[in-house]
């Protein structure tokens, strides 16, 4: 793996409903991230944050989706930094934020690895477009843009014609889905792992053979993490909980199984929402997870 890690800050709860996990970012630094990862050898960068602001209006004429102006500029930016860092050799790391903020990220990792496979850890497709989101929230878009298909101030983000393909692209622990996702879902041919794959094969097998979909004929591997994948107890501090989510335990597994596969080359950990949490127990889940994802061994 990449010696040079570069920590990216989003402070973004715009993507969501509920507030708060604009507050992430710092609740996984205080978490301990860099001296998490410097400690098992690696150079932690980090870049501090990208500036996200609060518009008054919530939607503009012409569209449901909430902050959609903001939302689209943070990106730009956080689009523009993973390049930066890549084109310096830096593996990025982006802490978040809601789950809005993969937008800028993917569009930043495919300006240097237009192939990139991607593992989409979460309870939620994320797979909406402005025509069958429920709620307009652009947190539940973001792999959709990602794909190619979404609002145009979104989807033009990053190289032009720049997008994941969908075959090369893996769900893990989906386990709610709006009506619209699936359709889409089937319609494009993404790999779910839904919740009774993972209790059905086992988390071993599930990552084996979704290591095997993300790097057949790519240039790299994307991380997508949603602390929300995880079971609510084991992370409570998350905006969108769902019950009967991936434990604690086949979580580390998981993370080990890619890390002895050492193909990850970028990630990001968002939807860590600190005030709904006691004891900052999320954040600090989320950073357990990433030492075992940069191989962090007991012996
Ligand atoms: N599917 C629902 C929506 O589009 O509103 C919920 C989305 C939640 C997205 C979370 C973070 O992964
Ligand atoms: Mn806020
Ligand atoms: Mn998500
Ligand atoms: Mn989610």
């Amino acid at each position: 793996m990449n010696r040079n890690i570069s920590v990216v800050g989003v402070p973004m709860d715009l993507g969501a409903d509920r507030r708060g996990v604009d507050m992430g970012p710092s609740a996984i630094r205080y978490a301990g991230v860099v001296e998490r990862l410097a400690k098992i050898g690696y150079k932690v960068h980090d870049k501090g944050d990208i500036i996200v602001r609060h518009p008054k209006e919530k939607t503009i004429a012409g569209t449901n989706l909430k902050y959609l102006d903001e939302i689209a500029r943070v990106n730009r930016e956080l689009c523009e930094a993973v390049s930066d860092e890549m084109g310096k050799g830096n593996f990025p790391l982006v802490i978040g934020g809601d789950h809005s903020i993969a937008i800028g990220t993917i569009a930043g990792v495919l300006t240097h690895r237009p192939k990139t496979g991607v593992i989409w850890y979460d309870a939620h497709g994320d797979m909406n477009t402005s025509e069958t989101s429920p709620s307009g929230n652009i947190h539940g878009m973001s792999l959709a843009v990602s794909l190619g298909y979404g609002h145009e101030s979104l989807t033009s983000i990053g190289s032009p014609n720049a997008k994941l393909d969908p075959e090369k692209t893996v769900l893990i622990g989906a386990r709610a889905l709006d009506p619209g996702e699936k359709e889409f879902i089937k319609k494009l041919g993404v790999k779910v792992f839904t919740m009774h794959e993972i209790d059905r094969l086992g988390m071993a097998r599930v990552m084996e053979e979704a290591v095997k979909i993300v790097t057949d004929g790519t240039d790299g591997v994307h991380l997508s993490l949603d602390l929300d994948g995880l079971d609510p107890h084991d992370c409570p501090g998350v905006g969108t909980p769902v019950i009967g989510g991936i434990s604690y335990r086949e979580s580390h597994l998981a993370m080990e199984i890619l890390a002895e596969a050492n193909v990850l080359t970028s990630a990001e950990f968002v939807e860590v929402n600190p005030i709904l949490d006691q004891m900052n127990k999320t954040a600090r889940v989320a950073v357990a997870l990433m030492g075992s994802v940069f191989g962090e061994k007991l012996l």
